[in-house]
């Protein structure tokens, strides 16, 4: 598994040939999405829900996306020494991503990975990753249920966050609710709520954990079912299944575009074009059309 998941991470030779053959193992899983500021309780949280599956007897497959970007600098070691619990059972397998800026877009990568783990029969697949930018968004949004954890106290936290994370949550976590201004955070999120109805007509519920205390956990846990249960009895799980292929899709042309273009080009040539057009000895578009090959 470590070996099929880094040949996939680095899109080492015969990559693609291996994601071919497991697709058809796949769709199996349910993945599920959590993300939140850095500091959050994500991974504390991710460790008791993969303890709750499996007192259900379920596998889980953990993927830490970017524990070492500088958003949660450090978090590599803690996730490291919380999950130590779980490294001598094999019904969890945990895996860190940090591949920030490398081969291919981090979402893309991370749902390959996720395939992988989705192949190999896990039951449920929790992906944890900072909620800061778009390649967070993109990440959750390839999963079937999307956690966002907020936490009492970051003053207008909600406020900055709800730009590009809260309209992706499925389920709203109020995590370190033994501190003060759990209510509050609840009363703006719910606020929020009742400003943008869903298109699908869910209203994410709130739950109050205190992860460090197991508390709240069972709650959330039943939250992912009843979202779970919605899906199925509204015929949408299809639906957003399409959605969420429809931007792989585009996605994955992108980069297969982009490949084939800088294979074209060959090595270094993007560098000297870019020289050109900033000596301004030619211009932009006209270059960008030669190179896809599209002559007006
Ligand atoms: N008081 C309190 N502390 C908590 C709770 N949940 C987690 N913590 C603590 O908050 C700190 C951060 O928790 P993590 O689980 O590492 O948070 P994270 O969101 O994964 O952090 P990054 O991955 O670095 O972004 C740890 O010291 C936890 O013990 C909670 O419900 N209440
Ligand atoms: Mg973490």
């Amino acid at each position: 598994m470590a070996r099929a998941i880094s040949m996939v991470e680095n899109r080492g030779s015969g990559w693609s040939t291996l994601l071919k053959e497991l697709f058809s193992y796949t769709g199996k899983s349910r993945v599920i999405g959590l993300t939140g500021a850095p500091g959050a309780g994500k991974s504390t949280l991710v460790d008791q829900l993969a303890r709750l599956y499996r007192k259900q007897e379920q596998t889980v497959g953990i993927i830490a996306v970017d524990p070492t970007s500088p958003y949660s600098g450090g978090a590599i070691l803690g996730d490291r020494i919380r999950m130590q619990d779980h490294f001598a059972d094999p019904g969890i397998y945990i895996r860190s991503m940090a591949t920030r800026g490398s081969l291919g877009g981090l979402a893309r990568t991370t749902a390959d990975v996720a395939t992988v783990l989705d192949a190999s029969g896990r039951d449920v697949i929790l992906i944890e990753t900072v909620g800061v930018g778009q390649d967070e968004v993109d990440i959750v949004r390839l999963a079937d249920i999307t956690v966002v954890i907020l936490v009492p106290g970051m003053g207008d936290d909600v406020q900055t966050i709800k730009a590009g994370i809260m309209e992706i949550a499925d389920i709203f976590v109020i995590n370190k609710s033994d501190r003060e201004g759990a209510e509050r955070v609840e009363r703006e999120i719910r606020a929020l709520q009742s400003l943008a109805i869903r298109k699908d007509g869910w209203t994410p519920p709130i739950v109050k954990t205190v992860a460090s205390e197991g508390k709240g956990i069972e709650e959330l846990g039943a939250a992912v079912i009843e979202y779970e249960a919605y899906l199925k009895k509204e015929n949408l799980a299809l639906k957003k299944s399409t959605d969420n292929w429809q931007e792989r899709l585009v996605e994955m042309l992108r980069d297969a575009m982009l490949e084939r273009a800088r294979a074209q080009l060959g090595g270094g040539s993007i560098a000297r074009l870019a020289a050109e057009v900033a000596e301004h000895k030619r211009d932009p578009y006209s270059l960008i059309e030669e190179i896809v090959g599209k002559k007006i």
